[in-house]
This record gives C-alpha cells, sequence and structure tokens, in this order.
C-alpha cells in the first residue's frame, strides 16, 4: 500500500475543493460533501419507500378478500415484518437525515457538516446492510416473520437464520446512526455562524438537535436488545428463554426502552419541518417560538419514561399499568401546544396554499388523528380491547405516514427549488397531492373499524366479516402508492430543468438557507454568513 485511505482523500479534497464536485461516478462514493451526502440519504430514502412499499402492496392485495390468494402465511409474516424494518430505518430515517444534511449546514451558516469524512462512512453503511436485510428472502427458510418488533423467543428460538443478518444490519444501521447524530450535534454547537444564538436557530435545526441526543439513548439500547438475542441464539445465555430461567418480557422491555423513543426520532424532525413551513406560507413568524421548543424537549422527556404503555397486555403490576397510562397521556399537553401554535401562526396570517404548505396543512390535520387514536391506546382498559388489533395499526400509520412521511414530502417541495435551482411543476404537485392525501385516509381510516370490530393485526387471512373494510383499504393503499410515482417523475423533471427558482422562490421563507444562491454553491459558506444577514434570517429580523 503505498497511499493510506485518508491521505488519497485529502488528495481529492484537495484537488476538488476550489472547482466543484469530482467528476464521474466516484463523485458519490468518495464525497464528503454535505449536500452530496444528503441527496444520498434521499435517494436511498425513495429507493426503500419503493421496496417497502412493494411488500406493502403485496400484504393489501393478499387481505383484499379472506382467504389464501398470493402468499403462505410464514411469507406474509416475512412481508409484514420486512416491511416495518425497511420503512423505519431505511425510508423514514435516512429520509429525515438527508434533509438534516442538506439543511443543517445551510441553515447554521457553516461549510460543510463538522466530519465530513465520518458523514461519508455514515452514509455509505447504510446500502450493505439494506442488502443484508432484504437478502432474507433468498435464504432457504426465508426472511424473519416475528416482526418489526422482534420479540424473544419469536426472534431466538424459533427465528430462521435470516435473523442473524438482521441482527448484523440493525447493528450496522445503528452505527449509521449513532455517526449520524454526533455529527449533526456538532455541526450545530460548534459551526454555527457569528451572531447565531442556540434560541435563535430555526426551528428544523432545534428538532434535529435534540433528536440527535434521542439517537444516542434509543440505538445503543436497540443494539443491546439485539446483540442479546444473537448470545441467545448462538453462545448459550438464556436472557429471554423461560425454560432456563429467562424472561421473555424482559426483550419487550429492552426493545421498547428503544421503541417508544423511536417513533419520536421519527417525529420530532418532522415537527421542524411543518414549523419552517407553516410561518413561510403564512407570512408570519412562527407563533410561540420558545414555547414550541421547550414543547419539544418536553415530549423528548416523556417518551424516554412511557416505553410500558406497549406491554399493557404482558401482565405488567396494575400500578405499573396505571403509571404509564398517566405519563402517556401528559404527552397530549406539549403535543397540544405545538398544534395551537401551527394554528395560531396561520391566524390572520396572508396564507397561500403551494405543495409544500398542502402536505404541512395535511401534517397537522392528520397527525392529529394519530395523536387522538394514540391516546385511546394509552387508556389501560381500552388498550386491552385494541391491543395487537388493526387499530394500533391504523394510529401508527396515521402517525408515521401521514406524520413523518408527508413531512418529508412537505421538505422537499419546500427545499427542491433550493437544491435544484428549478421550480417544481406546481400542477402536477396539486394532483399529487390530492390523490394522496385522500387515497391514504382511504387507505387507513376503516382500520381503526376493523381494529374495533376485533381484526388482529398481522394476519393472513380473516372471516368474513372485515371483508368491506379491507377492500376498501387495499383499493386505498394501490392509489397511494401509485401516485407517489407522480413524485419521483416530478422531481426528475425538476432536476432536468423547469422554472429558475430565484434565491428565494418563497417570499414569506426566511432563514439563511434563502440568502445564498439556488443551488447552492458546492462549498455552502466559504465565507461565513454577515451577523447583519443572520440578524436578519434570524426570528428578531421579522418584518
Ligand atoms: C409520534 C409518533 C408515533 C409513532 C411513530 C407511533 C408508532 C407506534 C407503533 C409502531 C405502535 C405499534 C406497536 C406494536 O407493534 O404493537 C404504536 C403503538 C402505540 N402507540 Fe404510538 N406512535 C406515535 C405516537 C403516539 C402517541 C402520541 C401516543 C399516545 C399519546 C402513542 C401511544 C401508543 C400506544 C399506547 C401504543 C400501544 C398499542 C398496543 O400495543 O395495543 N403513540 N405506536
Ligand atoms: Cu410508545
Amino acid at each position: 500500500m503505498s497511499q493510506t485511505a485518508d491521505s488519497v482523500v485529502d488528495q481529492i479534497e484537495h484537488d476538488h475543493s476550489h472547482h466543484g464536485p469530482r467528476k464521474g461516478p466516484l463523485r458519490w462514493l468518495l464525497t464528503v460533501n454535505h449536500k452530496d451526502v444528503g441527496t444520498m440519504y434521499l435517494v436511498l430514502a425513495l429507493v426503500a419507500l419503493l421496496v417497502g412499499g412493494v411488500m406493502a402492496l403485496v400484504i393489501r392485495a393478499e387481505l383484499f378478500q379472506p382467504g389464501l390468494q398470493l402468499t403462505q402465511p410464514q411469507f406474509f409474516n416475512s412481508l409484514t415484518t420486512m416491511h416495518g424494518l425497511t420503512m423505519i430505518f431505511l425510508a423514514i430515517m435516512p429520509g429525515l437525515t438527508g434533509l438534516a444534511n442538506w439543511m443543517v449546514p445551510l441553515q447554521v451558516g457553516a461549510d460543510d457538516m463538522y466530519w465530513p469524512r465520518v458523514n461519508n462512512w455514515a452514509f455509505w453503511m447504510l446500502p450493505p446492510a439494506a442488502l443484508l436485510l432484504w437478502w432474507g428472502f433468498f435464504m432457504p427458510q426465508g426472511a424473519p416473520g416475528g416482526g418489526w418488533t422482534m420479540y424473544a423467543p419469536l426472534s431466538s428460538t424459533y427465528a430462521p437464520p435470516s435473523i442473524d443478518y438482521v441482527i448484523m444490519a440493525i447493528h450496522i444501521m445503528g452505527i449509521s446512526s449513532i455517526l449520524g447524530a454526533l455529527n449533526i450535534i456538532l455541526t450545530i454547537l460548534k459551526m454555527r455562524a457569528k451572531g447565531m444564538k442556540l434560541w435563535d436557530m430555526p426551528l428544523f435545526t432545534w428538532t434535529w438537535l435534540i433528536t440527535g441526543f434521542l439517537l444516542l439513548l434509543a440505538m445503543p439500547t436497540l443494539a443491546i436488545a439485539v446483540t442479546m438475542l444473537l448470545t441467545d441464539r448462538h453462545l448459550g445465555t438464556n436472557f429471554f428463554e423461560a425454560a432456563a430461567g429467562g424472561d421473555p418480557v424482559l426483550f419487550q422491555h429492552i426493545f421498547w426502552f428503544f421503541g417508544h423513543p423511536e417513533v419520536y426520532i421519527m417525529i420530532l424532525p418532522a415537527f421542524g419541518v411543518v414549523s419552517e413551513i407553516v410561518p413561510a406560507f403564512s407570512r408570519k413568524p412562527l407563533f410561540g417560538r420558545t414555547s414550541m421548543i421547550w414543547a419539544v424537549i418536553a415530549i423528548t422527556f416523556l417518551s424516554a419514561i412511557v416505553w410500558a404503555h406497549h406491554m399493557f397486555t404482558v401482565g405488567l403490576p396494575v400500578e405499573a399499568q396505571v403509571l404509564f397510562m398517566y405519563t402517556t397521556m401528559l404527552i397530549a399537553i406539549p403535543t397540544g401546544i405545538k398544534i395551537f401554535n401551527w394554528v395560531a401562526t396561520m391566524w390572520r396570517g396572508s396564507m397561500t396554499f403551494e405543495a409544500p404548505m398542502l402536505w404541512a396543512l395535511a401534517f397537522i390535520f392528520l397527525f392529529t388523528i394519530g395523536g387522538f387514536s394514540g391516546l385511546m391506546l394509552a387508556d389501560v382498559p381500552a388498550d386491552y380491547q385494541y391491543h395487537d388489533t388493526y387499530f394500533v395499526v391504523a394510529h401508527l400509520h396515521y402517525v408515521v405516514v401521514t406524520g413523518s412521511l408527508f413531512a418529508i414530502i412537505a421538505g422537499v417541495y419546500y427545499w427542491l427549488p433550493k437544491w435544484t435551482g428549478h421550480m417544481y411543476n406546481e400542477r402536477l404537485s396539486q394532483w399529487h397531492f390530492w390523490l394522496s392525501v385522500i387515497s391514504v385516509n382511504v387507505t387507513f381510516f376503516p382500520m381503526h373499524f376493523a381494529g374495533l370490530a376485533g381484526m388482529p393485526r398481522r394476519i393472513p387471512d380473516y372471516p368474513m366479516q372485515f371483508m368491506d373494510f379491507n377492500m376498501i383499504s387495499t383499493v386505498g393503499a394501490f392509489v397511494f402508492g401509485f401516485s407517489q410515482l407522480l413524485f419521483i417523475w416530478l422531481i426528475i423533471q425538476t432536476i432536468r430543468g423547469g422554472k429558475e427558482a430565484g434565491d428565494r422562490p418563497w417570499d414569506g421563507a426566511k432563514g439563511l438557507e434563502w440568502t445564498l444562491s439556488s443551488p447552492p454553491p458546492y462549498h455552502t459558506f466559504t465565507e461565513p454568513p454577515s451577523p447583519q444577514t443572520v440578524h436578519n434570517e434570524g426570528p428578531h429580523g421579522y418584518h
């Protein structure tokens, strides 16, 4: 070896730093540029969305009618498991991380991330992890079918060999997330432009700062849970093996100590995106800015102490059930504050309804439905009835799809003109929005009723009585899935050309990102923004 990897990268950085991106495909392999890395995260998220989406459509096609038409039960269970894991770890999380990579340096006036090379590694861990995860489908006994929660002993004693690959994939994705989180935290804390105080930071950057810390809490916990699975499987430990004195409920405690914060990892940056868009299209400053930040901090704290609301039916002491019920319900307070503040921001604003705003409004409205069904689930006696029914599936999809995913789409529409230098096709975007927002409700709303009527989740077949709800959901799901092709087409169109965007395509938008050209120069803020610019674009400069 004549050169270390580091010196190769140094050379590349040196040769190209003043001119722009490296030419050819190696640009993407070796890039340490936050915008390139952000783009790669977003592309990966889109690919995962398609792969996970195909799995969802197979699930919905099977459930169109009672009986088994397309899948065997074991394969059906693999599909639900892999759909969940794919959407959470490879679609939503990388989608939000992609937005962070692009926007956090732009919003704080930095020239790149704090650790540009670590940023490259954190991304490039993900494609191999994705392959490891999906490889299970091609193994002799198929992919794991124990659910995305991987409860023991389904994922220890009774799992196919592919579970080891999934555990490996989760470890890799976890390391990637931890490095990404550290990088974002350090960028925010160490690289802010002169004159930008912590409390002046844009809301998207704020929510990502807090999410970074939540990732540092959650991902090691998940790593511990799956490592214990692995040692139970291969090294003779019996953490979860009841016959040998172990306890399967222990797995659930550890898993959900990760799992509940995880749902907030997927929603807090979404709050951030919506908190950028609503003021921009209402042409007013965000109402109750400081309370918005405190609400996020309060939600983060509460999210770490409510994990057992996923376990009401495992036989917890009744005192514990009551405690977890009340702490869970407390989350409604800071969440309510946020929703109130978004509505108050719009109150008497000069509102317009371009695509980013439409998606943000749909987010506020539909996420609230998900919040209410969450409150219903938090009610212990009621949860005894809903637990593991389609009601839970309805709830979680209102929060993850019309919540996190809608916010990512809103963010893409909001920042796409900045990224590409072109306006997207507004007419096509309206079609995309209305088709999606109608079909998503056709898909998920009936699931509440199927669940209340008693249809269990994670089953390939069901009695006749649930047929109508399922037929409606399946039709909705196919329309929703195919509508997203419009989005992909629209993005490709916008990258290729279209009306010039200008530096500030949205007249109500504030923030340092809009002071740069569209697209921004390859090396973002080589000249740090002046304190005057920082002031004008911050909350105190609003006029
Ligand atoms: C913010 C985004 C949220 C996401 C992404 C989310 C996601 C999920 C997921 C994936 C499940 C299914 C667990 C399973 O496999 O059984 C679930 C269940 C549950 N969620 Fe949420 N949730 C969110 C918000 C909330 C809120 C705001 C509340 C309460 C105020 C809540 C309360 C519950 C409860 C109590 C369950 C357990 C249901 C059961 O096991 O029967 N969630 N959530
Ligand atoms: Cu939870």
